[in-house]
């Protein structure tokens, strides 16, 4: 973190994750991942990943070893390493482009929708949490792109908490309290949509995503995929069924995690979320790591 090179920080990112994978009894396959096979060295969509053996489960992987390269790069907050594992078949493979997107916690999760206009899903949450509505905090990716998104929230008196990269940390923050955001609004990338549905899936909230395909050539992809553009992705389409696992460790610090510390004398210290749908169980996990005792994965 901090060094300005997010091509070595990603690179990184990718080269811990894949060696960790190797050591999983599972028969996993890559379905987001760091790009196709032929732009990615390593975790390449389709890649095969686990130890396999006929006890094996059979997975699908959604990964991002580095969830905010420019935030890891420039030192800026909301960085998460984060992988989502699910039965095969049961996460979206998601084109890599633009998707439209909502998130809110559980309190709110049955009272919004993307098809709905901008004010009527913010006075829906705000009635939701019991909140008024200039008291409700929904916080947007800071992009050009959501400039009338940003005034149509203004209009309706919310809080906005603008947010430079790190979308899935920013989704999964509006299903804890202690974050202070209620809701997420706004494009970001689809394949970050696919694994903050399934984490969202384990927190009982909602999201929802609509793909925006920029052009003949994006809504060809789609086509080719077999994905639909022109309608709202439900929860149960991203991200399918009750055997999901999440698990988010933070890069640097963010609303839901902490960032890895270095504490010197060769110890870092990190902060991780792991949950899975089927029991509901959240696990906040504090690890204080000895790097000169694991070498290999330390650098
Ligand atoms: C967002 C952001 C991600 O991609 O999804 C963004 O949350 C979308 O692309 O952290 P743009 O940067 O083009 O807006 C990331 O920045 C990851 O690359």
């Amino acid at each position: 973190m901090g060094r300005g090179d997010k091509i070595a920080a990603d690179q990184a990112g990718v080269d811990g994750m894949r060696k960790m994978f190797d050591a999983l009894d599972i028969d996993g396959v890559v379905v987001i991942g760091e790009g196709e096979m032929d732009e990615a060295p390593m975790l390449f969509i389709g890649e095969e990943l686990g130890r396999k053996g006929p006890k094996a489960e059979r997975v699908d992987i959604a990964v991002d070893p580095v969830e905010g390269t420019n935030s890891v790069a420039k030192g800026l907050p909301n960085a998460i390493a984060v992988v989502a594992m699910a039965p095969r078949d049961h996460l979206l493979n998601a084109p890599d482009m633009y998707m439209d997107k909502i998130a809110v916690g559980p309190k709110a999760a049955d009272k919004v929708s993307l098809d709905a206009p901008v004010h009527e899903n913010l006075k829906a949450t705000a009635e939701a949490l019991s909140k008024s509505i200039t008291d409700l905090t929904v916080t947007i990716l800071d992009r050009p792109r959501h400039e009338e998104l940003i005034q149509q929230c203004r209009d309706a008196g919310v809080r906005i908490k603008l947010f430079s990269d790190g979308d899935v940390a920013a989704a999964l923050a509006t299903c804890f309290d202690y974050t202070g955001v209620d809701i997420m609004l706004g494009i970001g990338g689809a394949p970050e949509g696919v694994i903050a549905a399934a984490g969202i899936k384990c927190l009982g909230g909602q999201f929802q995503g609509k793909l925006v395909p920029y052009s003949d050539e994006e809504r060809e992809r789609c086509r080719q995929m077999n994905v639909p553009y022109d309608r709202v992705l439900q929860l149960e389409e991203l991200a399918k069924g009750d055997e999901l696992y999440f698990v988010a460790t933070g890069i640097s610090d963010g609303e839901l995690l902490k960032g890895v510390r270095y504490t010197g004398h060769n110890i870092a210290r990190t902060h991780s979320v792991v949950m899975r749908t089927k029991s509901g169980t959240i696990r906040f996990i504090e690890a204080i790591h000895k790097l000169n005792k694991k070498p290999s994965y330390a650098y």
